[in-house]
């Protein structure tokens, strides 16, 4: 059940991508995702030596025998030594953010390696359709980390509409019931981020796991609208004086002085309160950590559930 084109595609058994988080989705959370049925995806979007990208790489091949994932965040001044070392590696899934991959595309096209960029309008999916991406991940505001402006519930029916690569949808989806909405939206899979690190596997710090469980609905905030670079964080103190430094239209400098570092800190040192917490809107659906696996099963199995509720609407 729920098999779509984007398993072909992958070679996973579930349409389910785990999302590239920096700092936060290392080889053995993405070899658990991967082990599981779905796709993991190491994040390359903090790494300042490719060959600690080799490594993780190295660790996830000798792990798991399962397709998995780079995800390449393009503002990485290292983006063009990722690929490189990605072809070396014979990685089969490279997904993108944060930017236009176009000129990527066909070299790794050409390698065999299955691209899918992560996008945040139509205007871009369209065009990474014709510079030869194979699916296109369409994620929403509602999306932690850097974001774009439109909700998944507008995007994604309308880059399903402009392109004929197989969509996944992502941004606020957690749970089967996202998972069916947005195959209703006519996305052929989806990207978790948030969800996935929250899970028994992922290595981020404990005090990071510990925010989510705490946050409610209205617990992330953007910052950075103002500068350019809008990140959806969960609300500390980190975040209040980035906005209020936004509301002074204060300098570049004084910006970096509190956001460089800021994600380190968080997902690797535990300082939730000075460090940037990233995470999407539907962190306040997570009520426990859970080892990978059972977050698979259960979204499967309620999926199932509320497909059949549905049907029996329609009395039968
Ligand atoms: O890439 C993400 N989310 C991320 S990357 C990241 S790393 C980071 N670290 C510190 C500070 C800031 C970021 C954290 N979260 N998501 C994929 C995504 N891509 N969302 C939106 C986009 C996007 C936006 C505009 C993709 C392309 C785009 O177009 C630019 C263009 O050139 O057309």
């Amino acid at each position: 059940m729920f098999k779509t084109e984007l398993c072909d595609l992958l070679g996973v058994e579930y349409p389910i991508i785990q999302g590239g988080m920096a700092w936060v989705s290392d080889a053995y959370l993405a070899v658990a995702v991967s082990e599981a049925g779905a796709l993991g995806v190491i994040a390359a979007g903090h790494i300042q030596d490719p060959e600690d990208l080799r490594r993780e790489i190295r660790t996830a091949k000798e792990l798991t025998s399962r397709p998995f994932g780079v995800n390449i965040m393009l503002m990485n001044p290292l983006a063009s030594q990722f690929v490189e070392l990605v072809l070396e590696e014979g990685v089969p899934v490279v997904t993108t953010g944060a930017g236009n991959p176009g000129k990527f595309i066909s070299c790794l096209r050409e390698a065999g390696v299955k691209v899918v960029p992560v996008v945040a309008s139509v205007a871009l999916a369209k065009r990474v359709e014709r510079e030869g991406a194979h699916a296109v991940v369409v994620e929403g505001t509602e999306a932690g980390g850097h974001i774009g402006e439109l909700t998944t519930m507008a995007l994604v029916p309308q880059v399903v509409d402009a392109v004929s690569i197989p969509v996944v949808a992502a941004g606020g989806i957690a749970d089967g019931r996202g998972f069916l909405a947005a195959l209703a939206l006519g996305a052929h899979g989806v990207q978790m981020g948030t969800r996935f690190a929250a899970s028994t596997e992922c290595r981020v710090h404990e005090n990071w796991k510990r925010a989510y469980l705490r946050a409610r609905d209205r617990d992330t905030v953007v910052t950075g609208r103002s500068t350019g670079h809008p990140v959806r964080v969960i609300r500390n103190r980190l975040a209040r004086e980035f906005l209020k430094l936004e509301q002074r239209d204060a300098s570049m400098e004084e910006f970096d002085m509190l956001g460089v570092g800021a994600l380190r800190r968080a997902a690797l040192e535990g300082d939730v309160e000075m460090g940037s917490v990233m995470a999407g809107q539907i962190v306040g659906l997570i009520k426990e950590i859970k080892p990978v696996k059972e977050i698979i099963g259960e979204i499967m199995a309620q999926a199932r559930r509320e497909l059949e509720m549905l049907q029996s609407l329609m009395g039968g």
